[in-house]
């Protein structure tokens, strides 16, 4: 471990070694209940996109099982998830959405 924080080359070779942060895939999950307007109205409020790309993107989703809504950094691909699941479960659907490493 360096302690010096003053040499500009041992500062340099740490920011080398440093990758960017993992992103993760925001995915959700066909089921058989959740109705179709409330996953277009959830791509809308939480992945920002309009009402044509989220229909596209929800009937992906239940044509193939499974589809992406967005790429994005662990902490914020964690955080969807959560608020997806809440506003889903608080509605009383079943709906899934999980995160996949990419
Ligand atoms: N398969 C659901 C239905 O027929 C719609 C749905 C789409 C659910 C995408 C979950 C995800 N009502």
């Amino acid at each position: 471990m360096v302690t010096r924080q003053d040499n500009g080359t041992i500062l340099e070779r740490q920011a080398q070694k440093l990758k960017p942060p993992s992103m993760y895939l925001v995915v959700l999950l066909n089921d058989d209940y959740t109705p179709m307007e409330f996953v277009v109205a959830i791509i809308q409020e939480y992945f920002n996109k309009d009402r044509e790309t989220a229909t596209q993107i929800m009937l992906m989703v239940h044509r193939d099982g499974k589809g992406a809504c967005g790429v994005f950094p662990k902490d914020i691909a964690s955080t969807k998830v959560e608020l997806v699941l809440t506003h889903a479960r608080k509605a009383g659907h079943p709906l899934q959405c999980v995160m996949e490493e990419v």
